[in-house]
Parts: structure tokens; sequence; C-alpha cells
């Protein structure tokens, strides 16, 4: 049976107030600015519940991460759209998408994907912001991406080559380039040519000449005509927003695990998939930030390298990656999976069994920790049908209740298929 992915909401005040509330009401009720994050190590279905919950906000926006993210969702008629820079908001008419300053932007494939959105008839002018301090992530960044991946040969991180690591390290040593640079044509080929002459001294088989400089230089020249409309200063669009009591929801890309400081580093992105990153990555202050939905799967995958003490390399691992269709969105890479009849990992020990208390830095200590299991009943039945929660099996809701139980969060959504209405309400 395909588990598929658990929706939780993570504010206390969300319990409460909607234990009583059907689905719609529970989703009014959301706070102002809400987020929506993944807790694993991406992959748990973002996209669709903001896609869902979009409908009920003014405003989406990304606050981290680039293009490494990839939301898969289908539209009323059940059209398939793949994301991966614009917010899942796009295809909600009334929505305007927000590209905060967190994001780091690749612009050949932003417009290759908002053509895209246009020619299957979603209009994008005038419903997408950009932020004005957003780094812009160049063609050469996804190279370098690439060449350190070959360096690290064995100890690979495993990267989806999106450029992520390599834009983000520009940003922090400060030599990156913002979009607002686009509007200094005249300072952009000298800027763009330190990056460039940067990364040909640190990597020989970087090919650097002036033609490579003259071509980007041209590129951009078109793309900061076309980009001009999109610009903002959205720090001050959101805060306005704000002001206005307008609804913001903020749409998270890959997950805590992944995260620079509290993920598997250095098997992590470089961006802050969790809640910090929404004040840091939008300009917004954290007093404003509500509810905090955190989407899980029904199981673990992960993509990439690094420590995954759940996993199962065997026949039932590869069993569930098909029944589960467990290939990653942006890449196509097979997903890592975990045993579903239905060991639940529930804590880690050390080799000798003393308990370990939280989630080891270490990752020595991760590669040899030891997991407890609670053994569940599996529900070996196809529930992607089933609406309402008293329909399902009576093991599915023994072990959503479970799980509930032991992370101590309610679940309010629970996804059990990839179309907008495939969502149950608990
Ligand atoms: P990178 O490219 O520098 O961010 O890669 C570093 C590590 O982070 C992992 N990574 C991801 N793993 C799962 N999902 C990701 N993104 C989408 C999402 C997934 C999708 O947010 O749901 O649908 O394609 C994602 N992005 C980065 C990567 O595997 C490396 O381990
Ligand atoms: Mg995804």
């Amino acid at each position: 049976c395909s588990a598929k992915p658990l929706v939780s909401s993570s504010s206390e005040l969300t319990v409460s107030d909607s234990s009583t509330l059907d689905g719609l009401s529970r989703i009014e009720s959301l706070s102002q600015v809400s987020g929506v994050l993944g807790c694993q190590w991406g992959d748990e279905g973002k996209g669709k519940l903001v896609d869902i919950l979009a409908q009920h906000f003014d405003i989406v926006a990304r606050c981290q991460g680039g293009a490494n993210a990839g939301h898969t969702i289908y539209n009323a008629e059940g059209k398939k759209f793949a994301l991966h820079l614009v917010p899942s908001g796009i295809l909600n008419e009334d929505t305007l998408c927000v590209i905060g300053n967190g994001v780091v932007v690749h612009l050949p494939g932003l417009f290759k994907e908002i053509d895209g959105l246009e020619s299957k008839g979603i209009s994008c002018k005038g419903r997408i912001l950009i932020s004005d301090r957003a780094h812009l992530l160049f063609d050469f960044h996804q190279v370098v991406d690439g060449l350190r991946e070959a360096e690290l040969a064995k100890s690979f991180i495993g990267t989806t080559r999106r450029g992520i690591g390599p834009c983000y390290s520009s940003k922090v040593i400060r030599n990156g380039i913002r979009v607002s640079d686009l509007k200094h044509m005249d300072t952009f080929p000298h800027k763009l040519d330190l990056l460039l002459s940067d990364a040909a001294l640190r990597f020989k088989d970087f090919n650097y000449g002036p033609d490579m400089l003259r071509e980007e230089v041209e590129k951009y020249k078109r793309f900061a005509e076309r980009l001009e409309p999109f610009i903002a200063d959205t720090v001050h669009v959101m805060n306005e927003a704000i002001t206005q009591k307008k609804k913001i929801l903020v749409e998270g890309g890959q997950a805590t695990m992944l995260d620079i400081d509290f993920g598997t580093y250095p098997f992590v992105t470089s961006s802050s998939p969790s809640a910090g990153g929404i004040c840091t990555g939008l300009g917004i202050a954290p007093r404003v930030v509500g509810d905090i939905i955190g989407v899980v799967k029904a199981y673990t995958t992960r993509v990439g390298s690094g420590p995954f003490p759940t996993e199962d390399l065997g026949q039932e691992g590869d069993l569930l990656r098909f029944a589960g269709q467990e290939f990653g969105t942006t890449t196509g890479r097979p997903r890592r999976c975990e045993f579903t009849e239905i060991q639940l990992g529930v804590s880690y020990k050390y080799v000798d069994g003393t308990p370990i208390k939280s989630f080891p830095s270490d990752l020595r200590l991760l590669d040899q920790l030891k997991v407890d299991y609670e053994v569940l009943p599996g529900w070996k039945c196809d529930i992607s049908s089933i609406r309402n929660y008293s329909e399902l099996p009576r093991a599915a809701q023994q072990y959503v209740e479970r799980i509930e139980e032991l992370v101590g969060v309610p679940i309010h959504y629970i996804g059990v298929g990839p179309g907008r209405d495939a969502l149950i309400y608990k």
C-alpha cells in the first residue's frame, strides 16, 4: 500500500480552535502570515498544499532556495505544472506571487517557467514580484556546482546542480550580483567579470574567456529589460500588505533536515528552510508570523547523499519507491525510502543502548546510532479515493494518531494523492 504525504499544523492555537471546524473554516482561520514548510528531506508535497491554501490568501511568497525546489501541482482540470522558482500560488488568478530577497534567482530558468505557464494560459504579468535584493544565480554557478561535486569525488553532496551553493557563497562572501544591479548596466560587466575570473582561478576546468563575458552581458541586457516590470522592493510590499491586513502564505522549499544550520551538515542545502528563513528571506518581523504548517510524508525519503538512519536499502524500500513513484521532480533521481509495513522509528540510541535525546549534529554518530521502532499494522489497500477521516481503515487512523501522540502536534490535513481534492481534513 503506498502511503501518501501527511500534513500537520504545529500551532497550538489551531488545535484548540479547529477541532470542531470543517476543512474550509480551518483554512480560513489560519493566521494572517502562515507558512508551509517541509519537515523531512524535501518532496513532502508542500506545493500541493500551498496550491489549495492559496485560494484563501492574497499573497504567496518564497523566502529561500531557488530552482532546487520542485513543486508539482495539478490545477482544477487535472493539468500538471512543475514549478521551480515561481510560487505555487500562481494557479490561483487572484494571488500575488512574491519571490523574496532570500531566494537565488536563475533568470533563464525563471523566464522559461513563465513562458511555460503563459503557454498553458496562466497569465504571469503583474502577478509575480521579484525582490530587488534577491541574488542572481548565473549559469556559471551551475557549472561550479558540478565542478565542486566532481572534486569531492566519493564524498559528493549529491546537489541538484542548480548552482545553489555557489550562488549563496557569492552572496555570503559579498561579491554576489543582485537583481537591483540589473538597473546599472554600466557597472554590471565589471561585477560579472570579477565573479567569473574568481571561478576561473579556483577551477582549472572552468574555461573563461572574453567571449563568455560578452555573451553573458548581452544576454543580461535583454533579461534586464524583460525583468523590469517584475522588480520590486518586496520588503516594503510585504510590510505594507501586513499593515493592510492582507493574508500571506509563505511557501518553503526543501526542508528542516536540509537546513544549513539544523540539517545533516554538510549534506544540506545552502539556505534556511526552517521557520527562521521566513523572516530573513522576506524582511518581516517574527511577531507577525503565525501558523506554521509542517508537511511530512507518511514515510521518509531523501535524495542526494548523507545520513538517513531509517533507510531501507532492501526489497521493501524498492517496492515503496515504485509504489509511491518516488523520483524527484527537479532531477528525476530515485528518492531513498524507508520501510512501510509499518515500522515507525520513534527514537535513536547509542550502540550501547543509551537513549539519544536530541537529533545529533555529529555525522559519525548518526551513521552508527540505532533506531527504536514501533511496529504498527499496515492497511494494505488503496486509500486514495477516501475523503473522510472516519472512512480510513482503522490501521491508517491508528498510524496517524500514534504520530500525533509521539510528536505532540495535531495532524489536520492528510494528502491521499496528487490532485487538489485528494485531501482529508481531520
Ligand atoms: P542543493 O542543490 O545544493 O540544494 O543540494 C544540497 C542537498 O539538498 C538536497 N535538496 C533536495 N532534496 C529534496 N528535495 C529538494 N527540492 C524539492 C523540494 C524537491 C523536488 O523542495 O521539495 O521536488 O525536486 C531538494 N533541494 C535540494 C540535495 O539532494 C542535496 O542533498
Ligand atoms: Mg518538492
